[in-house]
């Protein structure tokens, strides 16, 4: 019996570069909401996919001497392979350029038209093609994207109007009676954004890779306007499978909660729908930092997953980081979890389970003594407390492999053998349930290791059942502890054949001054170094990764060493025509400096 309906979806990837270990974060947390309600006997309704249209494609497009569709085409790949190897219990993955999604499109702007939400005038604004959306000159940072820290681009244009401003009210009073917005942070947030005057959407685009707007075929649906949209095309809007699982729940990350409760919270309103509830998950960090295809700092899933197994991937994001918050990815902690969590506590019992259950005669029988309170991990799931319900599973993990060693089944026969096993099969089987949405393939192998069908949240009771158990494989294999990525080299020692003296005398390392400090401006850790390398040459600009380590007055009119016949490069866009010495240690850079006599330009020899 279907206990009630669950649509969840996931927000849907730009194919603009591979997929990273953000994406497949957002893909997992969803699938492991969808998996415990299917667990929990809920009808199911679970979306991801691609936003394939809008500017950013249309470069990247151009750049490979592709049309738009050949390129996302081609895009959509990976990602349609991280779903497969991770797992990925989708029931749906759309594709904007897919026909029933402009079918939809057309349907909802024909509605807002003729509801008279939409009128033409002249737009202009800093517009950000990462994030497909405009800014006003307040929102930027430093004239930046405040997302992406990218430089806006300048738009002006005829187009159409959304009039969200007339929802502002309805917007406010809505956000504060429902439960509309999970994240407390980002209610308070996305209300205080709404102190201020909300404006009009601009939802055309001219000469831009996108749908045909209904009301004027000389122009295109806006990017976003559009993706939203998706929601209601997966569910086959108005039919049916919509009146089924609409409101559903969005998982997104925090750059889009605007996006998708202000924007897609006016259109809904404006189309008289209910409204979705929309949920956070954090940023995946690396090195403190949001990884992001623009800053260019991201993991590869896929290459990922040939060194991890992909449910100890799974796992770590899921054990180590708290839903809402941000993490950092490292390799240290998922390979400590993978080793302490699943090779020792859930991989051992497993095998130490079965290898005792191989060697008796079936028909085992016996009475409870151990304890699991599942409502209670239900009810952490419920609030989304995921990595507390995984905590939850876990600690009945452990008092099964404390009641092996107290039990000590290896010393005992007959009937009171029996009645370990039967314990601790019962308890595996149950764990087989509860460990299913966060680990399905593990799940899985245990399940038919114990020649049964894997079963629901109903059925984590104890009971009778008569077992043909199977020895497995070790489920996982303990793994060496990853080097770290900065470790020091040992560089040894050179002798006179490796290295010559006129070698030594090619580089040209100079005496240089700082003379001014520059944010670099499309690298958020780098600095431009104006740097006076004496009277033959002047003034010099130089790209350094030193904005960690100095502030810029410590660095105005510090002497350096410059090595000056590197060949130069342009570092994100900015030329760099040499390099500065600096000592490093423990990730700390520290600048050599010589000695202050010593004159600007001079050589060290
Ligand atoms: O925003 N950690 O696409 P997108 C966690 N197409 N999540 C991250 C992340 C990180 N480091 N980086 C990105 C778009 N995400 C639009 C969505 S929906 C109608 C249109 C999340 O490829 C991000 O927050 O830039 C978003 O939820 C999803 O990945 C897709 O990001």
């Amino acid at each position: 019996m279907v206990k009630s309906n669950f649509f969840i979806s996931t927000a849907i990837d730009y194919p603009s570069a591979k997929p990273h270990c953000g994406h497949l974060y957002e893909k997992i947390l969803a699938d492991v909401l969808a998996r415990w309600k299917r667990l929990d006997g809920f009808k199911v309704h679970f979306s991801t996919g691609l936003d394939e249209h809008g500017l950013k494609i249309q470069r990247l497009a151009e750049k490979e001497k592709k049309t738009p569709k050949e390129f996302v085409d081609k895009m959509s790949k990976p990602f349609l392979e991280l779903c497969k190897i991770y797992n990925i219990s989708y029931d749906d993955f759309i594709r904007t350029t897919q026909k029933r999604h402009e079918k939809v499109v057309k349907n909802i702007l024909t509605k807002l038209y003729k509801n008279k939400f939409i009128y033409k005038a002249y737009y202009e604004g800093q517009y950000c093609v990462e994030c497909e959306t405009f800014y006003t000159t307040k929102d930027l940072v430093e004239g930046k994207c405040p997302v992406h820290k990218k430089q806006t681009e300048f738009f002006k244009e005829e187009g159409y109007f959304f009039k969200m401003s007339y929802f502002q009210n309805k917007l406010i009073s809505y956000i504060k009676k429902k439960h509309f917005i999970v994240s407390d942070k980002k209610r308070n947030e996305i209300l205080n954004r709404l102190n201020e005057p909300l404006k009009d959407l601009s939802i055309t685009r001219k000469n831009v890779w996108g749908l045909q707007f209904p009301i004027d075929s000389k122009y295109n649906v806006a990017v976003w306007t559009e993706a939203l949209i998706n929601y209601l095309t997966t569910i086959d809007y108005p039919k049916k499978k919509f009146k089924t699982f609409w409101p559903g729940y969005h998982l997104i990350g925090p750059d889009i909660v605007w996006h998708h409760t202000i924007i897609w919270g006016s259109m809904l309103m404006a189309c008289k729908l209910k409204l979705p509830l929309v949920l956070t998950h954090g940023y995946i960090n690396l090195e403190g930092e949001k990884m992001s295809k623009s800053l260019g700092n991201i993991i590869d899933p896929l290459e990922l997953s040939k060194k991890y197994q992909t449910d100890s991937i799974r796992y770590f994001l899921l054990r180590e980081i708290q839903f809402g918050k941000d993490g950092d990815f490292s390799e240290n902690k998922l390979t400590e979890k993978h080793n302490n969590e699943l090779v020792n506590d859930l991989g051992n019992l497993v095998s130490r389970t079965l290898t005792l259950a191989v060697k008796s005669k079936g028909n085992i029988r016996g009475k409870q003594e151990l304890k699991i309170n599942v409502n209670k991990i239900d009810n952490l799931m419920q609030e989304f407390k995921i990595n507390e319900a995984i905590a939850g599973v876990w600690a009945f993990i452990k008092s099964v492999n404390k009641y092996v060693n107290d039990k000590k089944p290896w010393e005992l026969e007959g009937k009171k053998l029996d009645n370990v096993l039967y314990n601790l099969l019962e308890s595996l089987r149950i764990i087989s349930i509860l460990v299913s949405p966060f680990i399905p393939e593990t799940a899985e192998k245990i399940s038919k290791a114990l020649n049964i069908k894997l079963g629901k949240l109903k059925d984590c009771k104890f009971r009778k059942i008569n077992y043909k158990v199977k020895q497995i494989p070790h489920l996982f294999e303990k793994i060496d502890v990853p080097k770290p990525i900065n470790k020091e080299k040992n560089i040894g020692i050179i002798t006179m054949d490796k290295i010559k003296f006129s070698d030594w005398q090619k580089m040209d390392l100079r005496v240089g001054k700082i003379k001014a400090v520059k944010d670099h401006p499309n690298a958020e850790k780098l600095y431009l170094l104006l740097i006076d390398i004496g009277p033959i040459e002047q003034n010099i600009q130089l790209v350094a990764g030193l904005k960690q380590h100095y502030k810029k007055e410590e660095l105005l009119n510090k002497k350096v060493i410059v090595f000056r016949n590197l060949e130069s490069a342009v570092i994100r866009g900015e030329e760099s025509a040499g390099m500065v010495l600096a000592a490093v240690k423990d990730n700390k850079v520290v600048l050599i400096t010589p000695d202050k006599d010593i004159d600007i330009g001079a050589r060290i020899q």
